[in-house]
């Protein structure tokens, strides 16, 4: 089978734990989905992060002590509105630098450099789509300072070693004085994260069900995802959320495209999602074990998330 996510699915679906991986959350729907989910007021990390990024622009840019120009290369960069306010300082300050958003979306790329260039004229903006590590190792050889952004708390979806091995890979692409500003949800009081991930408006539900919906789409399968529902639980001892898709009865679901038959049984669970909060300690001893350096915390007012500078 030469399609990864083909792949990935049934590798998830014929497993003995069931489970599904949320990078798949993102198609075009799930994307507006995730839209829906920055926009609820219980989901705290978007306006925890865009307060850092805004009013200790300064202190961030200052703490990188880098000559100019430099680069700003964001990985997994979106619509980039989270960044926006660090770019205005920027570019208000006449602060030389180059601004390299990557993506896996063309459209997103195209959308975002078309809105700054309206919005900060002047700005060198090189958008790149595609792969991380080919177009960091190609920034590797690049003669300026580069601070590598990795926001919005994305690698609480990575398991401990997948994430010291993603951060190691950063590392290895980036030269001696380089640095990643990095996004990552703190721990905090469990009720304030579980009305953020089981939300009462069902938007989270929806996120999750979606993958069932576009499984349906590209791999011509059946399930009736009124058949299923979503179950999520935050353990404040482990800083895990770790969502679930429930079988609400036992049924079997076809996978037309590539042959198959899978059967759950009534209330088997299907793992999908890790959304992992940490302690200050635990990002001390996450940079320390990829071979970082932590330079500085910058927290929001709340201390519910930290931007982590490292070296
Ligand atoms: C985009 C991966 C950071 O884990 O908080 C939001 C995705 N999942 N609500 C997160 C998500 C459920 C989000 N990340």
């Amino acid at each position: 089978m030469t399609n990864a996510f083909a792949k990935d699915i049934l590798t998830g679906l014929r497993a003995e734990q069931k489970h599904l991986p949320s990078k798949y959350f993102y198609d075009d729907n799930g994307s507006r989905i995730f839209q829906e989910i920055m926009n609820m007021p219980e989901y705290y990390l978007t306006d925890a992060e865009f307060e850092i990024l805004s009013l200790q622009c300064k202190s961030i840019i200052d703490a990188l002590q880098f000559s100019t120009p430099f680069n700003i290369v964001e990985l997994g960069a979106g619509d980039g509105l989270k960044t926006f306010k660090l770019l205005e300082y920027l570019v208000k300050h006449n602060i030389e630098f180059n601004y390299v958003p990557i993506d896996i979306s063309q459209e997103a790329m195209d959308m975002l450099s078309k809105r700054l260039k309206e919005r900060l004229p002047g700005i060198h903006i090189s958008p790149q789509v595609g792969d991380y590590f080919e177009i960091l190792k190609k920034n590797k050889e690049n003669d300026y300072p580069s601070l590598l952004l990795f926001l919005g708390s994305n690698i609480g979806n990575y398991l401990d070693d997948k994430a010291i091995e993603l951060l190691q890979l950063f590392n290895n692409n980036m030269k001696k004085g380089d640095k990643l500003l990095i996004g990552i949800d703190l721990k905090k009081n469990p009720i304030v994260i579980r009305d953020a991930y089981d939300d009462k408006h069902g938007i989270t539900k929806r996120f999750n069900l979606n993958l069932l919906l576009r499984i349906n789409r590209e791999l011509n399968a059946d399930f009736r995802i009124d058949d299923f529902d979503f179950y999520c639980h935050y353990n404040p001892i482990t800083g895990e959320v770790k969502s679930y898709i429930i079988s609400l009865r036992d049924q079997s679901v076809e996978l037309k495209a590539i042959n198959e038959t899978i059967n759950f049984e009534y209330n088997e669970l299907i793992w999908t999602e890790l959304s992992k909060k940490y302690g200050l300690q635990e990002i001390q001893e996450l940079a320390e074990n990829s071979n970082f350096k932590l330079k500085t915390n910058f927290l929001d007012c709340k201390h519910f998330f930290s931007d982590s500078l490292w070296e």
